[in-house]
């Protein structure tokens, strides 16, 4: 019989700026989310008095966490993927000595977790940074970032070391090449070379990370996040074949420097094709030889490529600019529905690096309707998620090595892409709606009673 193992984590993942709201509470800083009025492929706008944005409140997890907690520990959840913000600790980012209150909550947060025996998994950096340092230093493009995300990660592992083993460096940080601000902090408008610089520091950053963590937490498993982005070739035809390969190197080259501490030859030679030259000290070479401990990925979705320039041209603009795969069903958002392409990047993911997975993130965003009995019928969410973890299953059986699954948005929040919440992940609805109306009051999803189940019978029930 096909099983998940004794000790797989199942739970959730929500983000900071996605969910806390308390943009300005117990002195935070500015970050990067708070300036994108318009979700993290937006533009920056400079904040006025009275300026609306959903983020300001989101779902206000920051203080209604412990009620969220209690409903998470109902379904079962072994873990909770969070974030931290990094401007609640360092509100501008180049400060030498941390909030206290900032640390504080999350200390709270924390012990929360631990009374219902939540796992906490800790995102660093959840595509935002503080604004201060975009202001004034010009974000990841500065070396001297580096160093303040070192003195910011030392500072939480050494606060957090009894509380938090999982850890996790840069969510979807391939996700830095297409939507700069998010990742990098960059202009839209910046170069390839100055990305890729911007990229580079990052790089060496999570590695600094990974060793603070191995040095402050010895018990303690840290390791990156990738978008996962897997795509397949529009025809067997070589041409398409071969830009299928290099468009998935695009964003496996973070892992393969992530996992195996260089830059693997193909992209030094797409810089020396594309003149792009990278400052990369000695040190900086040294630092990105400590490796992370595992590796987590988020999925949704998979797309096509191919060499036919006309048929790029028509996909220009979608989320990651794939050509639509003909066989597959798609979201309200046009995501292409492909529950076997997870167990084949489960599998491609073990075969490449021979490290343990963890799935943390995985969920259909869709418009969802509040039935007259306060509940609501989302059997296309159940079947979505279903249809996934039955795949999960399919890759352990393949001898692939996976820790857990943290599906995204366990509970409504604001969406990245857009900054709305009637996009909905979750198995508990929040009444609050795009223009900020709504009670915030929570309720229980039908599909709150199907993970439920789930993780009662270990995936059993699937
Ligand atoms: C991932 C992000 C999450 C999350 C998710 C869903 O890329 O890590 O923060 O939001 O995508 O995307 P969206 O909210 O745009 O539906």
């Amino acid at each position: 019989m096909k099983a998940f193992p004794k000790t797989f984590l199942w739970g959730g993942a929500i983000a900071a700026n996605q969910v806390e709201g308390a943009w300005q509470e117990d002195g935070k800083g500015v970050s990067t989310s708070d300036v994108q009025p318009h979700g993290v492929f937006g533009d920056v706008a400079e904040r006025k008095p009275g300026d609306f944005g959903i983020k300001d409140v989101a779902i206000d997890f920051y203080h209604r966490y412990p009620e969220d907690i209690a409903l998470f520990a109902e379904m079962g959840f072994s873990c909770l993927r969070v974030s931290i913000a990094w401007t609640r600790i360092f509100p501008q980012g180049d400060e030498t000595q941390p909030n206290e209150a900032g640390l504080a909550y999350y200390d709270r947060l924390f012990d929360e977790l631990a009374k219902h025996n939540i796992t906490p998994m800790v995102t660093l950096s959840h595509y935002e940074m503080p604004w201060g340092l975009v202001r004034n230093y010009g974000g990841w493009g500065s070396r001297e970032v580096i160093t303040f995300f070192e003195r910011y990660a030392r500072t939480v592992f050494t606060r957090y070391q009894n509380k938090v083993k999982l850890w996790l460096t840069f969510n979807e940080i391939n996700m830095s090449l297409h939507a700069p601000m998010t990742g990098v902090g960059l202009r839209e408008s910046s170069s390839k070379a100055e990305i890729y610089q911007a990229i580079h520091h990052q790089l060496v950053a999570s590695a600094l990370a990974v060793k603070a963590c191995h040095e402050i937490i010895p018990d303690a498993r840290i390791g990156n996040m990738l978008l996962g982005g897997l795509v397949y070739p529009l025809s067997c035809k070589p041409e398409d074949v071969l830009e299928t390969m290099q468009e998935n190197r695009n964003w496996l080259f973070f892992g393969d420097v992530q996992c195996r501490g260089e830059y693997p030859g193909y992209m030094l030679r797409y810089f020396r094709d594309n003149g792009i030259k990278l400052e990369i000290s000695d040190s900086d070479r040294e630092a990105l030889k400590t490796t992370i401990d595992f590796i987590s990925f988020s999925y949704y979705m998979t797309g096509c490529v191919t060499s036919d320039e006309e048929l790029n041209q028509k996909a220009r603009g979608n989320i990651l600019n794939m050509v639509p795969n003909p066989h597959l069903p798609s979201s309200e958002w046009g995501w292409q529905i492909d529950p076997v392409g997870l167990r084949i990047l489960l599998n491609k993911l073990w075969d490449r690096y021979q490290k343990p997975l963890f799935i943390v993130e995985n969920g259909l965003g869709a418009k969802d309707k509040l039935e007259a009995d306060g509940t609501v019928h989302d059997d296309y969410r159940i079947s979505y998620l279903n249809d996934h973890l039955v795949q999960v299953r399919e890759a352990i059986e393949d001898g692939v090595e996976v820790l857990g699954y943290t599906c995204w948005g366990p509970i409504d929040l604001v969406s990245a892409s857009k900054a709305e919440l009637s996009k909905r992940y979750g198995f508990i609805y929040v009444d609050r709606d795009d223009q900020g109306n709504g009670t915030l009051e929570r309720r229980r999803k039908k599909s709150f009673n199907w993970y439920k189940e789930v993780i009662a019978s270990n995936g059993e029930s699937l």
